[in-house]
């Protein structure tokens, strides 16, 4: 069995569905189902006893170490945090807790549980931490991409929090030998996004007439990665990742955030034609987010050199599944933007679902 901690989420909601679809091994899911944890996203799992489902915070230590020793798994996938750089900058104090708290309080019981294990079983044990590019700061037009030896240099609360995440995960490896292994990945989308996030409030927002809101100049750039590019990334480095290592994932398609919502209101244009005129002309410039990071571009050449990982999707076949699936999933996209997901998370969590 693998642990994986935020599975109710977008990223680790998908890692979930993907690991179950190709392989036996059961999962338990921790997840203390924040306003981004949504149990509908699993629903096709109900009944299906390779998915153990646990509401635990990451933060609860007794907790941890309860289901550590009841389900003995061989590896965790952390993916638990909170992740929306909008909500750090109005409310960081639950990205410190979560972010830095919480990955230390699994750290310390992954440790525990790690340090009791036979021999074999304690060297074939992996903790794989879940990360993002943001760590490595902002880069300027012709700047590098951002390589595994980037110096780190946050610039948001959300950002900071997961630097500091991956300093506690780098020390337990150099520290107490636990095998763990660090993925910082570029902005991923596609099925079961939260729409706070760009691409699945400008599908939401173009198809109820709204305005579509780009944050400064529409220039700030973004390296977008399918979010099952991502899960398969996860999944090599998983399996055949060395220990003490940190990978770099990207999907090599950097693009200013205008174009890509041009992209989305094109691929809308098509799909769901309006009586006049084009989702276009929903775009409104709006004031810019503090301390906007203007560039992320990640270079992937060490994960496809060592691990032979290749993303399946381009950007033009990413962004086309991706509205396809928004226009054929309304109804999982309205439960989430009226909260009526919140009370089918409430009625329908059980402790094995
Ligand atoms: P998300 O916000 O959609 O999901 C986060 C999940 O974690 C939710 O299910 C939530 O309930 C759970 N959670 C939050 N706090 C918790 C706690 N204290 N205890 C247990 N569970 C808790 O996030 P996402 O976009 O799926 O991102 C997943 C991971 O990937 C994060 O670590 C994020 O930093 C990283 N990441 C995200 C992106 C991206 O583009 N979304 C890119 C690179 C890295
Ligand atoms: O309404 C918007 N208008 C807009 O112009 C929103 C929500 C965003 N933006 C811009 C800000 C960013 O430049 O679009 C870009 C993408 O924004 P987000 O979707 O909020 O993502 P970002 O801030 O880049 O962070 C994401 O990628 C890296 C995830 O939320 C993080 O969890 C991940 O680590």
């Amino acid at each position: 069995m693998i642990l994986v901690t935020g599975g109710a989420g977008f990223i680790g909601a998908n890692f979930v569905l993907d690991w179950l679809r190709g392989a036996q091994e059961a999962v338990l899911n921790v997840d203390k189902l924040t306003y981004a944890g949504n149990l509908r996203t699993l629903e096709s799992l109900q009944g299906d006893s390779r998915h153990v489902f646990a509401r635990v915070d990451i933060c609860d230590a007794a907790a941890l170490d309860a289901l550590f020793a009841t389900h003995r798994p061989r590896a965790v996938v952390h993916f638990a945090a909170e992740s929306h750089v909008d909500r750090s900058i109005h409310g960081p104090a639950d990205f410190v807790q979560t972010n830095v708290v919480g990955t230390f309080a699994l750290l310390e019981a992954a440790r525990r549980y790690w340090a009791s294990l036979e021999r074999g079983e304690r060297e074939a044990f992996r903790f794989l931490h879940v990360s993002t590019d943001e760590v490595f700061g902002s880069l300027g037009p012709t700047d590098p991409q951002f390589s595994e030896t980037t110096p780190y240099a946050p610039n948001s609360p959300y950002s900071a929090t997961k630097a500091g995440s991956d300093h506690l995960v780098r020390a337990y490896f150099h520290t107490y030998g636990l095998p763990t292994l660090t993925t910082n990945c570029s902005n991923n989308y596609g099925p079961y996004q939260f729409p706070e996030k760009l691409i699945p409030l400008m599908i939401a927002n173009a198809l109820a007439g709204k305005a579509l809101p780009v944050y400064g100049d529409g220039r700030n750039v973004r390296d977008w990665l399918y979010v099952t590019d991502h899960c398969s990334a996860i999944r090599e480095v998983l399996a055949r990742g060395e220990p003490g290592q940190t990978y770099n994932i990207g999907g090599w398609n950097e693009k200013a955030n205008i174009e890509v919502v041009h992209t989305l209101c094109d691929l809308l244009d098509v799909a769901r034609p309006l009586a006049q005129g084009s989702y276009r002309d929903q775009i409104a410039f709006v004031k810019d987010r503090p301390g906007h990071d203007r560039r992320y571009a990640i270079d992937a050449s060490k994960l496809e050199r060592e691990l032979g990982w290749k993303p399946a999707e381009t950007f033009e076949t990413g962004m086309a599944k991706t509205v396809r699936w928004y226009l054929e999933h309304q109804a999982w996209v309205n439960e989430v933007a009226s909260g009526e997901y919140r009370k089918w998370v409430e009625t329908n969590y059980t402790k094995r679902m």
